[in-house]
């Protein structure tokens, strides 16, 4: 059966984005549920997600305030569409287990490959090599031969900004989708003026005083900066690395017998060290703090109880540890060097 003929048969449409959607599920979602009332105007379509990021529902405010997206699905749908994700997981807890019959539900994707989707859903539209499912959605109007009109352009260009980045991730195709989507009165404009937004007042002020607290350690080639903020820590890691750390730790005791620590690393500072901060430095960590400790190599964390000062002095040490002990080009002296 044809997309066409999918879309045309169904009375009771689903259309699910993953959990904490972006603006490229949401975008996409949108457009998708115009695109199927195109071509069955008497369907009944309905949009779900776990929950929305704040920046969706900045996108949705500007493009599309009175579209609702529930996190609860009615009962009795006849064809179900899972957008910008692969995976049942991703839908998150409450999602992933509406029932689904393959024959009825179509994936539309962006994402590497999971092999899980060939239970989910016997139609698939899966383009691993373009940057956005809003791009794809664009392609489906196309491919189908129906009119986008300018809002659902706005709202399928502001996806593709969000996924490639700005277009730092773009190719021939993703650019000329772009520009037929601002010939057809996109405002490029106005879509990436939807997708800034200025976090929180305590969260910057807790990024500010991270930069302002921190210690920078030079560990050969790196740059690593260690701080401490009762709030935020993540977001105050993240500031670290924009201010142009390689490493950033920051630490926090939010109230008596709480200790938290957080931790990023560059791309670049992985890639070429082999340092995994969930490993190598947050899992011993973590009993230092007399809690746990881990996540991935480019993030994580730790919580306990105890310890603050001297996990935080400790880190350093670690990662200077962690870094002579694998292969890189660092020749340095035995103490990490404070600047
Ligand atoms: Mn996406």
């Amino acid at each position: 059966m044809s997309l066409e003929a999918l879309l045309k048969d169904s009375k009771n449409l689903l259309i699910l984005g993953h959990q904490n959607a972006d603006p490229d599920a949401i975008c996409s979602m949108i457009s998708f549920m115009r695109l199927y009332k195109e071509l069955n105007p008497d369907g009944n379509p309905q949009l779900v997600a776990d929950d929305i990021s704040r920046l969706s529902n900045q996108v949705l405010q500007i493009f599309a305030p009175e579209t609702k997206v529930s996190n609860t699905p009615e009962s009795g749908h006849d064809l179900l569409i899972l957008m910008d994700t692969n995976s049942l997981f991703q839908l998150g807890s409450s999602l992933q287990k509406i029932p689904s019959n393959p024959s009825r539900t179509i994936v539309i994707d962006h994402h590497e490959m999971n092999p899980e989707v060939n239970l989910i859903a016997e139609h698939q539209i899966l383009y691993d090599n373009r940057s956005s499912t809003c791009e794809i959605v664009a392609r489906l109007f196309s491919d189908l031969g129906i009119q986008i009109d300018a809002n659902t352009a706005n709202l399928l260009l502001t996806g593709m900004i969000f996924d490639t980045r700005r277009f730092l991730y773009a190719d021939l195709q993703t650019l000329s989708t772009a520009i037929e989507l601002i010939a057809t009165g996109a405002d490029y404009n106005k879509c990436v003026k939807s997708l800034l937004i200025k976090p929180d007042k305590s969260e910057r002020i807790a990024r500010l005083k991270a930069g302002g607290r921190a210690k920078v350690h030079i560990i050969g080639e790196w740059i690593v900066a260690i701080s401490k903020v009762n709030a935020f820590e993540a977001s105050a890691c993240r500031g670290l690395i924009d201010l142009g750390a390689d490493v950033a730790i920051v630490g926090g005791s939010p109230s008596k017998n709480v200790v938290r620590l957080s931790s990023r690393s560059t791309k670049e500072f992985y890639e070429k060290t082999g340092v995994s901060l969930g490993t190598d430095v947050m899992e011993p960590l973590g009993q230092i703090i007399e809690g746990q400790g881990g996540g991935h190599a480019n993030a994580a964390g730790a919580n306990g109880t105890t310890n603050l000062a001297k996990a935080l002095e400790y880190s350093a040490e670690l990662i200077k540890e962690a870094v002579e002990g694998k292969p890189s080009s660092y020749e340095g002296n035995s103490k990490p060097e404070v600047v």
